[in-house]
Order: structure tokens, then sequence, then C-alpha cells
């Protein structure tokens, strides 16, 4: 098949092919920046906005991409190249690929080359909503002090040299400035990521650094900033050689970067826009009073359960998420996970069908067409278990509940981050704590509980006697009978207890 690379000269070439934006690109205003242009914010954000602007009413909430880290070149230079444009493939249960050309990315800049432009767009009067995906770790928050961490390197750049920032904080705080001086109105600022309570994070960590670099700029941002909460969902996995190459021989569109996904997604965000917003919940999206029951339900289910089926599946050797949810053994230990630990701590979801959703995140994660990376799941642990797993951890502790699949996962984390999986084979770890990691589970092998011991990820969570042992039991067990035969245990246990 003939193909062509993708662009707006293209664009109509490929409408027998994949659904195409059927709005003009050219007219569109830019209401929102966002920060982070990777995978998920172009099948979630990006899908959500296109959509909308099929009605020529909402011609004002055009994207504008920042790609804000040295290593954000490549995504940059692919939507320059292509002028926004992108494939997103949804991954349909049957196997079926349903294609749709993305249009709502209609200018794009790089940080590093061109600070001040990415300060001016922030600041600029059009602009309503800036967003955020700058992942879990992004946020610059420490668990041992539950605070901001001063200590990065490039925080303390971004104090000394604030009109070349390099952080998220340096940016917005040089946006909002200019704002202020200039008499513009406030804007929202918006986390797309996987955090409880995103928005209040956000805030925090924002005037945390605001009140050391431009304290003058606090009162100002508390009355004219907002930071809505929201839960997103969408499970999209990194985009092989493979899609790309299959995109172009069954469609004929080449493009550098396509997006890949489930057809499943989720956005509920709370109604707190202090300069207006898209009507996204004309294309789905849920407006809340109260995002925390959704949110905590999402990370502490969905997220915990890809970290689950991922640190078990990488030591047993599997690569993708749905190799390790067809593992029986795996997925009775998940279900248990999720009904004993995880359920109780959840509190009152009005409106919502535990059952139902626990259900459907394993035919979520059991979508073989998907293959989600292990590695994906795996990457960055030290930024998520904090998030997806200790909560659960820390509320089963006050109340003396179980936690003793949490503790299974946690040791097994800790025996994956010494780099070999059961059959000895290299496992291709990437953390921002990597070597510290790797450091504190090497001597884990002779005294399990000093991976414990990094606080910046499990705060005080090695005073815990009760945990300790149960995690020291697991580790043990583990190193000696294997995953497989230890949870296959496990689950006969629980079945012996009915
Ligand atoms: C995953 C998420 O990174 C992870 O560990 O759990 O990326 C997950 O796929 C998304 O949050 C789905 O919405």
């Amino acid at each position: 098949m003939t193909s062509y690379k993708l662009n707006n000269k293209n664009l109509s070439k490929f409408s027998d092919e994949a659904l195409i934006p059927q709005y003009d690109r050219s007219t569109l205003k830019t209401g929102i920046v966002h920060v982070g242009i990777g995978g998920f914010h172009r099948s979630h954000e990006a899908y959500y906005t296109d959509q909308l602007l099929h009605d020529p009413a909402n011609s004002d909430w055009g994207i504008c991409g920042i790609a804000l880290l040295d290593f954000d070149t490549k995504i940059y230079n692919t939507l320059k190249e292509q002028d926004g444009l992108y494939t997103l493939i949804v991954k349909e249960l049957d196997g079926t690929l349903t294609k749709k050309i993305i249009g709502s990315i209609v200018e794009y800049l790089y940080a590093p080359e061109n600070p001040t432009q990415v300060i001016e767009k922030m600041a600029s009067n059009d602009v309503k909503i800036i967003t955020l995906t700058i992942t879990e770790g992004g946020y610059n928050y420490n668990e041992a002090t539950g605070s901001f961490d001063f200590t990065n390197p490039l925080v303390q750049q971004d104090l000394e040299h604030p009109q070349a920032p390099k952080t998220i904080f340096g940016y917005l705080t040089q946006a909002l400035k200019l704002r202020k001086e200039r008499g513009l109105p406030g804007c929202t600022i918006q986390s797309c990521d996987n955090i409880q309570g995103n928005g209040h994070m956000t805030e925090k960590m924002l005037l945390s650094f605001v009140h050391m670099a431009e304290p003058d700029l606090v009162p100002w941002i508390k009355s004219n900033i907002s930071f809505p909460n929201a839960m997103v969902d969408r499970i999209t996995p990194a985009t092989s050689e493979k899609d790309i190459a299959l995109l172009k021989e069954t469609s004929g569109i080449e493009d550098a970067w396509p997006v890949v996904c489930e057809p499943f997604k989720q956005w509920v965000i709370e109604d707190d826009f202090i300069s207006g917003r898209p009507a996204w919940e004309n294309v789905g999206a849920q407006f809340v009073e109260d995002v925390v029951p959704y949110e905590k339900m999402k990370l502490s289910l969905l997220n915990a359960g890809h970290s689950v089926l991922g640190i078990l599946g990488a030591l047993i050797g599997y690569e993708t998420i749905d190799e390790s949810v067809q593992n029986k053994a795996i997925q009775t230990f998940l279900h248990s996970y999720m009904d004993e630990e995880v359920s109780p701590t959840l509190g009152d979801l009005e409106g919502v069908d535990l059952k139902k959703y626990k259900q459907s995140l394993l035919q979520r994660f059991g979508n073989i067409y998907i293959k989600d990376q292990i590695d994906r799941i795996c990457s960055e642990s030290s930024a998520k278990i904090p998030i997806f797993i200790l909560p659960t951890v820390n509320a089963q502790l006050e109340n003396d509940g179980p936690v003793d699949h949490a503790a299974f996962v946690i040791a097994a984390w800790a025996i994956y981050s010494a780099g070999l999986d059961e059959q000895g084979n290299p496992l291709n770890i990437k953390d921002a704590l990597e070597t510290l990691l790797k450091e504190k589970a090497l001597v884990a092998k002779n005294s399990p509980t000093s991976f414990l011991e990094i606080e910046s990820v499990f705060g005080k969570l090695n005073q815990s006697k009760r945990f300790v042992d149960i995690y020291t039991a697991a580790y043990q067990n583990i190193l000696k009978y294997g995953v497989e035969e230890c949870i296959t245990q496990m689950n006969n246990k629980a079945l012996n207890n009915i």
C-alpha cells in the first residue's frame, strides 16, 4: 500500500483508513497548555479535547504541548514534523484496531531550547488551563519528610537562575509572576497524574517552591489559581516499532510516533476552574464535587493491581501484563489482595459497583492485544509504590487488618531490585532511585529489612513489627520456593479458610 507522511498536507489522504479531524485546525485558539506530551496525554486529554473540537463552539480550546525535559526532543521533533498530528490506535478487546488521527495539539514548544517562549505561552491571556502529566515522581514530594524536596539539584538551579528554569515549578512560578505583573486573570493548573489528591499535591508543591523563590507571589496564587483534583484512566502501553510498521503497512500512514491504548477511558474531575473550562462532560468526562473516592479506587485497585502483576510477573520472567494475569495463581492472588486488603480501606464509594469495577479491571489487564509492557509498569516503582500500595498498607496496619499480600509484593520488589529474575536473567530496571534500590536490595539478601530502610519510599514502615515480620518471611520464602509456589500456597490457605 502506498504510504504518506502524516501532516496537514496529507491529512485528507487518510480519510478511508482512519477517522480524521472534521474541524478547521487553523482557526483554533490555544486555551490549554499541556506539559508532558507523552503517550498518556495523547490517549486521554488530547483525545477528549479532539472530540470536543468537532463542535465549532469549542474552538478556543486548542492545546499547546510543552516538551519540558532534554530527552523530550524526540516527541517535540515528531509533532513539529507532523504539524501536531498523530494517530491514536485503539486496540479493541476483539483485536480490531480503531484508528483516529488527533488534531487537538495545535502548537508545541521545546522548553530547553526556548524557556522564555514557554513562560510567555503559560502567561498568555488566551490560556485558561495548564494541565500536567509530569509523572508521579515529577512532583518532587519526599515521602520521608512529607514535603517539597529542596535538595533536588534542579530545584536549586531554578532558585538560582529563575529565567532559565528546568523544573515545572520554576516555569509555573515565572509564568504566574508575569500574569500578576501584567494584571491578567489567573488560570487553572490541573494535574493529570496518578496521585491521590493530585490537585492538592500540585498546589502544595508549587506553593512550597514559590514561598522560597517569590514569596510575594504566594497570596496572588492563593486567590487566582485553582487546582482541581482529577482521576485519570486509560491504559496506554509504550508504542512499539511493530505498531508503527503495522500502521504504515495496513493504513498507509507514516506516523513516527502513534499512540496505542485500550478502549476504556475515564476522567473524573472536580469542577473548580477559575477561568472557565471546556465542556469535557459532552465527550464523556464526569465532573463531580469530590473526586477522592474515585481516585482512591483507581490508584489502589488499577494502578496497584498493575504493580502486583508487574513485579510478580517480572520475577517469573513474563514480559507483558496479560501473561501475568493469565497465570491463575497470580490472578487469584490479585483477587485476594483487592478483596481482603484494598476494598476494606476504600470507605463509601457512592454509586460505584466495586465488584463490577474489579471484574472489569481483570478483563482490561487481560486484553491480549494491548501487550502492556511489564518493564513500563515496573519503571519508577519507587515513586509508584508509595502512592499505589502504601496507603492501603498504612490503613490496614492502623486497623489491625491484613497486609500479607502487600508485604509479599514489597518483598518481591526488594528481590526484583537486585536486578535478576528467578531464572537469573537481567531485569531492565528504570527508576530514579535505581542505584540506591540496588544497593539496599543487595544488602537485603542477608538482611531483608535493609530494603525497608529507604525512608524516601517507605517512610516509617520499618517501625511496624507486624509488617516487618510478614515481609521478612515473604522475602525468605520467595528466595527459597519462588514466587509462583509461594502464592499458590497463600491462595490455598485462603481457600482452606473459607
Ligand atoms: C500504570 C499506569 O504506570 C503504571 O504503573 O499503572 O500507567 C496505568 O496504565 C494508567 O494509570 C491507566 O490509567
